[in-house]
């Protein structure tokens, strides 16, 4: 067996130590900046009274920009310690049995992994990103209260350290074990990183005597308080802070993230404080909050997850808030539906707080509750579809760029699709009874810790590296990383997703041997994780100093399609105040940008989305009959020559209990198609460009008939599966194209009345 504290200690020792050789060494070979000049030799010299200058600067800044960079560079030592626990839990699973670590410190590994991203990763990232951006965004001169949010980040560091004293405690024993005997430094040997899981399930997390899980509430406790804080500031800043001219109408798509992201963690978080201080009460003062003679383990698992979803769309909003801000900007088009990205938000942030008990379904609960919880737990799915679709409609037609940020911004949408459609199918009660406590449950919430997430962090380190630094970084090397981790993110997780489906549990450091070709192939996805994030921190410091100077106030050519949007603006006014620099000039308009498809005011926008509904349901009426007039002969033949067993139907009229009647089931069919099959076609034919029906009819088509032919599959073999497939592409491709030609009928006809 391997000592962890040991290899993790000296494997982010060697890590820190590369990191300050690479960032020395680039500083020493700087390239000239903008303003022309190198770096003095007074300049590459150090002297201590300027060290401390510069340390005393960073320790007291209240500069929202200077603080978000603390925020970011505490977000990554914490993500590359989270991340060292991953490896190291990766690696023990190359092998069946647990012969690199014990038992017990795999257990270890996996709660201390689990927390630090969760908790000291992802939020601080976002806020530093928030700190930074933000007010930019917004036209504010600083964040609202900007002592408290020097406050708030400072109080991370120790909370950090608290949460992982174990660790450094053990560092501390095996280095003082040189020197000194055993029986002289207990202290050390007593303190044990935490292994009760990072949900902290009662009753182990109450019985167990390692005095590190007090200390671990403790700063869990303190991190509540900072995002609290945090979160205040947030809140106040967008409110109050807001430039002339920037109404909530056209308040960009990040601030309003930020600000519902600030808004669940308001309600969520003091939550957390209190339950974590109910543990503490537990543990140390003998009550029995969550004792099985007192208010019970269950109690802990509402508590825990009544904060626990909700924190999960606090963790996520902001990536979606960035991709709505970036990805346009890399296809040239402005952000479709900028109205239902924004309500999709505030409804998701309601909605979280009604689903918690989906983490519960195996645990006992009425299941008359269990059925709403999981009825909104399908229908969170709704607001997150909203998002996906308004971003493959803003690329639809785009003149796409593929750039580092872009290649980040696709990958976040597919990881997206897949870790959201999992959760959809883990919100089913009978299917979770069969994977909870399985590694599909792993895979499908790292689809999005570990997708969409950290690529939109990436894309917007890309894609605001001029701003941050006025140099390019390396572009090459950014787009391969992109790709790595996209590579890596779908090779690891979707492993996991696949023997979770097998049934293999999560949470063991030894599993079967017939797992094991999987487990290896998940562990090299997860290695190549690991190097696209040292590709990434590398680029960022080496090209800190050595990058391109950027020579346009406008690098990424944005005033092109009318995007040149705030932060830029201020960046602009910076470099020719700075460095003499002209402002850009764009060099061509680009056609795809449609001036009249910009986003309404937000409450315009209400008004004008209830008259399209209106006006086009009665379109979609007359194209729904006549769609399934035609699609109806196609499955009438079929059923005739006989491939497709009308037996089928009677299962849908027995679903919504009325029977098993094929005639019912049929009927039940037909009119649901003749709703459904328009609006949703409908939503779309709104949004496209250039509005090509005829295609979109095929695809829309080809699409439903693809789920049809799964769901309505009778066992027919040979030639009637033939004759089943043929027909039921038939028959949808007639119903996409009839609904098609009336839409463009009907279409047409209103134009030419001048409607
Ligand atoms: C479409 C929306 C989503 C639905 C319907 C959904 C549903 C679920 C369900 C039912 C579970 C419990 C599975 C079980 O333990 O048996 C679960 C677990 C989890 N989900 Fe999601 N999810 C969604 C989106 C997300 C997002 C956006 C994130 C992350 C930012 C996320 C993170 C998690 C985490 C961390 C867990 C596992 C917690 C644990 O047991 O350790 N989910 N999800
Ligand atoms: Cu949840």
């Amino acid at each position: 067996m391997m000592n962890r504290a040991v290899i993790e200690g000296s494997a982010l020792a060697v890590l820190a130590l590369s990191i300050l050789t690479i960032w020395f060494r680039a500083r020493y070979k700087a390239r000239p900046a903008s303003d022309g000049g190198y770096l003095t030799r007074e300049e590459l010299q150090f002297e201590l009274g300027r060290l401390q200058d510069e340390a005393l600067r960073w320790l007291t800044t209240t500069n929202h920009r200077e603080i978000g960079i603390l925020y970011i560079a505490f977000g990554t030592i914490a993500a590359l310690w989270g991340g060292m626990d991953a490896m190291m839990l990766r690696t023990e699973l190359l092998t069946p049995p647990a012969d690199i670590w014990t038992p017990e410190t795999y257990n270890a590994l996996f709660t201390t992994h689990g927390l630090t991203m969760l908790i000291f990763f992802v939020l601080p990232v976002f806020f530093g990103i928030g700190n930074y951006f933000l007010p930019l965004l917004i036209g504010a001169d600083d964040m609202a209260f900007p002592r408290v949010n020097a406050i708030g980040f400072w109080l991370l560091p120790p909370a950090l350290l608290m949460a992982r004293f174990g660790l450094i405690v053990q560092i501390g024993g095996q280095v003082l074990s040189i020197f000194l005997p055993d029986d002289q430094i207990m202290f050390f040997l007593s303190l044990r990183e935490v292994s009760v899981g990072w949900t902290l399930y009662a009753p182990l997390s109450v019985v167990q005597p390692n005095p590190q899980i007090d200390l671990l509430l403790l700063g869990l406790h303190l991190s509540g308080i900072a995002t609290t804080v945090g979160a205040i500031n947030f809140i106040a800043t967008v409110i109050y802070e807001r430039a002339d001219g920037v109404t909530w109408g056209n308040l960009d798509i990040f601030s309003w993230n930020m600000l519902v992201t600030s808004s669940i963690a308001l309600f969520a978080f003091p939550l957390l404080g209190s339950a974590l201080v109910m543990l503490l009460l537990d543990r140390n003062l003998g009550t029995t909050f969550f004792a099985t003679e007192g208010g019970g383990p269950v109690l802990w698992q509402h508590l825990f997850w009544f904060w626990g979803h909700p924190e999960v769309y606090i963790l996520f909003l902001p990536a979606t808030g960035l991709m709505s801000l970036i990805l346009p900007k890399f296809v040239g088009r402005k952000l479709f539906g900028y109205q239902f990205i924004v309500y999709s938000t505030l409804g998701l942030a309601v909605m979280s707080f009604g689903v918690w008990a989906h983490h519960m379904f195996t645990s006992g609960v009425d299941p008359r509750l269990k059925a709403s919880f999981m009825a909104i737990s399908i229908a969170i799915a709704v607001p997150s579809a909203i998002k996906v679709f308004n971003w493959l409609t803003t690329m639809w037609d785009g003149d796409i760029k593929l750039s580092a940020p872009f290649i980040l911004c696709a990958g976040g949408i597919g990881t997206f699709i897949i870790g959201g459609v999992t959760g959809v199918f883990l919100a089913v009660i009978p299917i979770d009874i069969l994977y909870h406590g399985t590694y599909y449950v792993v895979g499908h919430f790292h689809l999005i810790v570990v997708g969409i997430i950290p690529m939109l962090m990436i894309a917007s380190s890309y894609y605001w590296y001029p701003i941050l630094t006025g140099r390019w970084y390396d572009r090459r090397l950014a787009k391969f990383q992109s790709g790595l981790l996209i590579v890596g993110a779908f090779v690891t997780f979707m492993i996991l997703l696949v023997i979770g489906g097998m049934g293999l549990p999560r949470r063991q450091a030894i599993y079967p041997p017939e797992y094991q070709l999987a487990q290896q192939m998940a562990t090299v996805g997860s290695y190549v994780i690991g190097l696209s994030a040292v590709m990434w921190l590398y680029n960022m410091l080496v090209s800190y100093w050595r990058g391109d100077v950027v020579q346009s106030t406008d690098p990424w050519n944005l005033k092109a399609t009318n995007q040149f949007t705030r932060e830029w603006q201020w960046f602009e006014e910076r470099m020719v105040e700075k460095y003499d620099m002209e402002p850009a000039q764009p060099e061509t308009t680009r056609r795809s940008y449609a001036p009249e498809l910009e986003p309404m005011g937000l409450l315009g926008g209400v008004g004008s989305v209830a008259q399209n509904v209106y006006r086009n349901a009665s379109m979609a009426a007359v194209a729904g009959f006549i769609g399934t007039f035609l699609m109806t002969g196609g499955i009438g033949t079929a059923i005739v020559i006989g491939v497709l067993d009308p037996a089928s139907f009677a299962e849908i009229s027995e679903l919504v209990g009325l029977g098993t009647s094929a005639i019912i089931g049929a009927a039940l069919f037909l009119a649901g198609g003749t709703i459904i099959w328009p609006l949703l076609f409908l939503s779309f034919q709104e949004f496209l460009p250039g509005r090509r029906m005829f295609e979109t009819g095929l695809v829309f088509a080809t699409l439903v008939a693809t789920g049809f032919s799964v769901a309505f599959y009778t066992d027919q073999q040979g030639l009637a599966f033939v004759g089943y497939l043929t027909f039921v592409f038939v028959a949808h491709w007639a119903y996409g194209l009839g609904l098609a030609v009336t839409f463009q009928f009907l279409r047409s006809r209103r134009t030419d009345m001048g409607a």
